[in-house]
């Protein structure tokens, strides 16, 4: 075992950031460090935040660490953020909100871009969650932004998603968005201090009336995380959730919807990976131009590529 794994283990937070670096550099290097570290994980609850930016995702993260940490859990948070690369000022609000709990030793907060990575959420962000599982934190909280993708990934990472929405933001259309009501297994309304916050708490209600019934029926939680107010009552619905996993067929089901992710995402990226580097030498090779003049076709040479990488 090296020694920046041993330490990043013993709680060594800059050690534990640069293991996430790692994995976020997205190198074949990162996946020995990852087979180390498998054996260590499998402890922690994996919360996933969701919703549009501005819900009040990060503000209420804040508010969980603070009370998971007054009932003596250790807390790892990771926001990822696509907007990221192009303003940066979305990660920025992210650390300011959560800057309270950046010197507390039992809380780990790192940021990341989605950027380039194949598969939005997956990846990186899995890889750097084993890891602050592996180093001790029992609660990890994964902020995302809600668009495209990533809201459905968030369910391949996560034991309990939580989907947060908020009055006046055409509720119906937040709500109804494909996937949506299905993988969200705890409901918040934040911003309660605005009007129309009790209305979209009914209308959820109401939506989860509609869809066929499941043994779990999401909770709908009422929360101003800029006023502190329902915190406590939100993560009493999140432990209901751990619980209801930790003695049902569902939770089983939903590790294995997570380990078969795991085995997918990493044989997709070995596979891209492998790709383009063969068709990179491949294309210096002026295979193009040959094809170009018809001395052989795409087709052939896509087959030819994987017949020598399967190899
Ligand atoms: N009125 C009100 N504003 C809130 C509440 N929670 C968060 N905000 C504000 O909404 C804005 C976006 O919050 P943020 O946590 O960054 O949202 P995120 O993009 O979902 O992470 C910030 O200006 C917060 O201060 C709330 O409960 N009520
Ligand atoms: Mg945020």
């Amino acid at each position: 075992m090296d020694s920046l794994f041993e330490r990043a283990l013993a709680g060594d937070k800059r050690s534990i950031a640069r293991l996430v670096s790692e994995v976020e550099r997205r190198e074949s290097s990162s996946r020995d460090l990852m087979r180390q570290i498998y054996p260590y994980t499998g402890k922690a609850h994996t919360i996933g935040i969701t919703g549009s930016p501005g819900a009040g995702k990060s503000t209420l993260s804040s508010r969980l660490i603070t009370l998971l940490r007054s009932q003596g859990h250790r807390v790892g948070v990771i926001a990822v953020d696509p907007s990221s690369p192009f303003t940066g000022g979305a990660i920025l609000g992210d650390r300011l909100r959560m800057q309270e709990h950046s010197l507390d030793p039992g809380v780990f907060i790192r940021s990341m871009g989605s950027r380039g990575n194949l598969g939005g959420l997956s990846g990186a962000t899995r890889e750097a969650a084993l890891i602050l599982d592996a180093c001790g934190y029992d609660t990890i909280i994964i902020e995302t932004v809600g668009v495209g993708q990533s809201e459905i990934d968030v369910i391949r990472i996560s034991d309990t998603v939580c989907l947060v929405l908020v009055p006046g933001m055409g509720d119906d259309v937040q709500i109804m968005k494909a996937g949506i009501m299905e993988i969200a297994d705890v409901f918040v309304v934040n911003k309660s201090d605005r009007d129309g916050a009790e209305k979209v708490v009914a209308d959820v209600r109401i939506m989860l009336d509609i869809i066929p019934a499941r043994p779990w029926r999401p909770p709908v939680s009422l929360t101003s995380a800029e006023h502190d107010s329902g915190i406590e009552e939100f993560l009493k619905n999140i432990e209901l959730h751990r619980d209801y996993l930790s003695r049902t067929e569902d939770g089983r089901a939903r590790k294995l919807i997570q380990i078969e992710a795991e085995v997918e995402d990493s044989l997709r990226r070995d596979i891209a990976s492998r790709v383009s580097s063969a068709w990179d030498a491949e294309r210096a090779d002026g295979i193009c131009d040959r094809i170009e003049k018809r001395e052989t076709d795409p087709y052939t040479v896509a087959s030819d590529i994987l017949g020598r990488i399967l190899k």
